[in-house]
């Protein structure tokens, strides 16, 4: 007997209502990594009888074409049974979700949607939101939770024909020590980058952020895999050719555990001589932690993610991140760079107290004072799942009911100051102005001078800009060469006949390389100027902090809360000075 498993990442839909979707995709897709480690480990225990073969399919749609009939076809040929796991469903993909798993429902195969938006939503709602009833309504199963210790229960039941319409474990977080292990096969990271694969050390983190889904998902205690698993989970890649990792925690130095996984990753590199290469993501209070950064450095971070949101404290206050300090900002960038680390940096537009002006200003202040090298813009949104979306279901304010426009690049609702117009408006504009060609050279300047390699460097920045100008994107939904299919279309959207389509298609991926090819060359003759200088290169960003910098940096006056931030700073380090006699 046969159990076809299938488990398939949606992609979403751009604003044509075409399936985002590349030739390669950039990061392979952690949660499908996890739920596949669990089925593996389920298919190698024979949970559904020792005559039962359980053959297991890994997609990511957002590099494969996903093609129900043939799913359905196959699981016909193999006797008719199987289920359908769509899985790490956001919040942007539910009604791309929803699309795959009709035809199949129609055609009677069992499906299941798990992740973010379903366990988001049963976390924070009272009542079911009205996509989720519609999931019901086309007989899926809704899966809220991690599948630790549970997915076996759900592949019996559907085994069986007996899936429940909601499991929902949201009460019932699972401990990480000793649970199967994230894996995927090299012939599914191939479809991505194909150097780099995915796995998360440990979930869960402590602070409070109102626009944060992650601490009602997955709980504000660390849970942790161990160092031992950390190893097998590399050792197993290492085997299969993939030396390079992007460990998913969403906030790595507050994983409890980390020293232990760090001090692995140092072992095996240095005394086994491994090239292991990590990008973690981490807080803006991180180098703090006695040893983290300077570990992290040895272990193979090259590439940190900072969540640095704001650089004004009201906007951090109100959004409940007390925890970002900004006068900090500088020491732990810094901090980052001498550990021989490309610092990316999330920063958040559409706070209440935003306006465009203020937010151009920002934008020069951190090209000039903080030694940034990529920043990435996000808008301000109610994911399903946080504090903020909660808030505004239960005072009735109006969102956006489309759940494929949560994906951070588009407005879901109204902002005190700008209109929906403005404030896209903005930031589109944002990104032109942070990478503008005038700083493109200062951030290659900066690699330089700080040791790294500017071609690496300018490679980074150019794809990172051209996908959100070209494509239109966020750079971390994007991907190598744009697949658009005719038939693959939002349902309630036409299809366009091919004489429409066609034409257009081919017009889109000349001028978008045309334009690409005009942005290299831009980038290059930089970079070229940038490598012949052979004077020694420093500025603002650069200098190490030093006391004077509260009363002279910018940053420290543009707004009142940057103010007060400097001035309970001086308070701070004035009592630490007097208690230091004292405790003498
Ligand atoms: C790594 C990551 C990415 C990676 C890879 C995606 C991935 N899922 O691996 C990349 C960089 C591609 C990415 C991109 C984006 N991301 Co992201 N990402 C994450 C992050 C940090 C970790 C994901 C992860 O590995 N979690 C650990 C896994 C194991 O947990 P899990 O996904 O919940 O899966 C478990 C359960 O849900 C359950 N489960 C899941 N599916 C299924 C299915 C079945 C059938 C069953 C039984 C169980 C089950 O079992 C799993 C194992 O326990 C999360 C935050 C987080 N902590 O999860 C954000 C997060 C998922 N991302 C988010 C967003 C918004 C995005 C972007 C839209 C942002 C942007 N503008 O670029 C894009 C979307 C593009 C895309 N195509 O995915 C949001 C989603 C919120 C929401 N309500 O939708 C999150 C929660 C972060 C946040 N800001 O709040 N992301
Ligand atoms: S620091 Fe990051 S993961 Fe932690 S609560 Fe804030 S946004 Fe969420």
């Amino acid at each position: 007997m046969l159990f076809h498993l299938f488990l398939i990442k949606p992609s979403h839909y751009d604003d044509d209502g075409y399936v985002i979707q590349w030739v390669r995709s950039s990061i392979p897709a952690n949660t499908l990594a996890a739920v596949y480690g669990l089925a593996l480990d389920c298919a190698e225990r024979r949970v559904l009888g020792d005559d039962v073969e359980m053959r297991i399919s890994a997609w990511d749609e957002t590099n494969t074409r996903i093609r129900p009939e043939r799913i359905i076809r196959e699981i016909r040929a193999s006797g008719g049974c199987g289920l359908v796991a769509l899985v790490g469903v956001q919040s942007n993909q539910f009604p791309r979700a929803l699309d795959i798993a009709r035809p199949l429902r129609a055609a009677g195969v069992p499906v299941c949607i798990g992740g973010f938006h379903v366990s988001g939503c049963l976390a924070m709602l009272s009542d079911m939101p009205p996509d989720l009833r519609a999931a019901l309504d086309q007989g899926i199963t809704l899966f809220a939770g991690e599948a630790e210790g549970r997915l076996e229960g759900l592949l019996q039941a559907a085994y069986a024909g007996k899936l429940e319409p909601v499991y929902n474990f949201m009460n019932d977080l699972p401990g990480m020590e000793g649970a199967p292990l994230p894996f995927l096969p090299a012939s599914v990271v191939r479809r991505t980058s194909g150097v780099r694969t995915s796995f998360d050390a440990g979930r869960g983190c402590p602070f409070l952020c109102s626009f944060c889904t992650i601490i009602n998902v997955q709980g504000r205690k660390s849970r942790s895999r161990s160092a031992d698993d950390i190893e097998r989970i590399v050792r197993a890649n290492l085997a299969q050719g993939i030396s390079s990792f992007f460990i998913t925690d969403d906030n790595l130095a507050r994983n409890q555990n980390w020293e232990a996984i760090f001090d692995r990753l140092i072992k095996l590199r240095e005394e086994e001589g491994q090239r292991i290469r990590v990008i973690a993501q981490v807080d803006t209070m991180c180098h703090k932690i006695r040893g983290f950064i300077e570990k992290a450095g040895r272990a193979g971070v090259t590439r940190v993610f900072i969540g640095l949101e704001n650089i004004n404290p009201d906007a951090l206050k109100e959004a409940r991140k007390g925890q970002n300090q900004i006068t900090e900002y500088r020491a732990m960038l810094q901090a980052w760079h001498r550990a021989g680390a490309i610092t990316y940096a999330g920063y958040i537009l559409g706070f209440p107290g935003d306006t465009a002006e203020s937010i151009e200003r920002d934008i020069r202040i951190i090209q000039r004072e903080l030694p940034v090298d990529l920043l990435e813009f996000f808008l301000l949104t109610p994911l399903p799942g946080s504090a903020d979306h909660k808030k505004l279901s239960v005072t009735g304010v109006e969102m956006e009911t489309d759940m494929n426009r949560y994906d951070l690049v588009h407005v879901t609702t109204r902002h005190p100051a700008m209109s929906d117009d403005e404030l896209m408006g903005i930031y589109r504009r944002a990104w032109d102005l942070y990478y503008s060609l005038p700083h493109i050279e200062t951030v290659l300047r900066r690699a330089k001078a700080w040791g790294g390699n500017p071609r690496d460097m300018m490679m980074k920045l150019l794809v990172f800009y051209a996908l959100m100008v070209l494509e239109r994107v966020h750079p971390l939904e994007g991907g190598l060469i744009r697949r658009k299919y005719r038939r693959d279309r939002r349902a309630g959207m036409p299809i366009e006949s091919p004489v429409r389509f066609y034409p257009r298609l081919v017009w889109e991926f000349v001028s978008k390389h045309v334009r690409f090819a005009a942005m290299y060359w831009d980038y290059s003759r930089i970079l070229r100027r940038v490598k012949r200088d052979t004077t020694p290169y420093t500025d603002l960003a650069m200098t190490p902090v030093r006391d004077a910098e509260y009363q002279e940096l910018e940053m420290y006056s543009a707004s009142q809360g940057a103010k007060i931030a400097v001035e309970k700073l001086r308070r701070r380090t004035a009592a630490r000075a007097a208690s230091v006699p004292a405790a003498r």
